[in-house]
């Protein structure tokens, strides 16, 4: 999905920080999700001998009465529940979400890495709240009437995760489709005026036990974790590694609600440390960078993922 679909942001060399209206606007993707269009993809990534392993988030078009408990809410499900039939269908194994109605935000940017390299952090936490026609970040209808999204209590927000994967996960596992939860970015508890789910490291937990099972994981961002003020890292690497799908590699210094993000191995995050854990457990996922601070060259955003890259490659031949 293209998070900056006509937004103001579109078309930067850089991570979106946003600006209280949203990324961009949702609803681009429905073709992404049909069978051909994913078939034909395939083809191409493994015609260049790679695997193509998940796809991450669902377009807030498609289910933002899920998230907001909406009108649509019925059609939305059975929205998705197509979607994960056709990533079944196409043999791709793993979707990762994030049940969030902030979606990421409260970013600023500054020389935060090493160098001076450009990146994301935070500095407070956004209290704006959300307008009407806008979730995750994304607005999926323009001409929603004045005012904004109500607030609702965490356990509300728990109570729509629950409908949410009870609905899916049995479509999943006819599928062979694991979901896989990202954690609060930021995790914090409260943000733009609506609840979190996932902010401390034991939270994850909490998701796990709602439905049990092989289909039900994790996407295991290191550098939210990282950011929570509760827990540890490395216990919690091992505590969850198991129930991990996918792992998002990124470094951070600081906690919420003022933390910036460095360069993969710079910040408070030991990663030889990371990645000889999950070899302790025979972690046999998907390990992947996550957001990076810019290069000072062309293409500045992607040669700090392939920087990030080459050293995760490297760590796991050699550790
Ligand atoms: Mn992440």
């Amino acid at each position: 999905m293209d998070y900056f679909n006509k937004g103001s942001q579109k078309d930067i060399n850089n991570q979106p920080i946003g600006n209280g209206q949203g990324w961009g606007i949702a609803g681009q993707s429905a073709r992404f999700w049909e069978l051909d269009s994913m078939l034909r993809l395939k083809k191409e990534i493994n015609a260049a001998g790679l695997e193509w392993e998940a796809i991450e988030n669902f377009d807030p078009a498609d289910w933002h009465d899920i998230l907001l408990d909406g009108p649509k809410k019925k059609k939305q499900i059975e929205i998705l529940k197509q979607h994960i039939r056709n990533v079944g269908k196409a043999g791709i194994r793993v979707i990762g979400y994030n049940f969030s109605l902030a979606g990421v935000c409260s970013r600023v940017t500054g020389p935060f890495a090493r160098g001076s390299a450009v990146s994301v952090g935070m500095d407070g936490v956004d209290h704006r709240p959300i307008p009407n026609g806008m979730v995750w970040n994304m607005i999926y209808d323009a001409a929603a009437d004045d005012g904004f999204i109500p607030a609702i209590s965490h356990e509300e927000l728990w109570q729509r995760l629950e409908y949410f994967l009870g609905e899916l996960l049995p479509v999943a596992e006819e599928a062979g489709v694991k979901l896989a939860a990202h954690p609060d970015d930021p995790p914090v508890p409260v943000v733009r005026n609506t609840p979190r789910l996932v902010y401390q490291p034991y939270m994850y937990q909490r998701l796990l036990d709602i439905y049990p099972g092989k289909y039900n994981t994790l996407e295991f961002c290191l550098g939210s974790l990282s950011e929570m003020t509760e827990g540890d890292i490395y216990e919690a690497t091992r505590q969850y590694a198991d129930h991990i799908s996918y792992i998002h590699f990124r470094n951070v210094i600081g906690k919420v609600p003022a933390y910036k993000e460095v360069f993969i191995d710079e910040g408070d995050i030991n990663i030889i440390e990371i990645i000889r854990i999950l070899k302790e457990k025979q972690f046999n996922g998907v390990l992947i960078p996550d957001h990076t601070p810019q290069m000072s060259c062309e293409g500045s955003w992607y040669a700090g993922m392939a920087y990030a890259l080459g050293y995760m490659k490297a760590l796991i031949q050699t550790s």
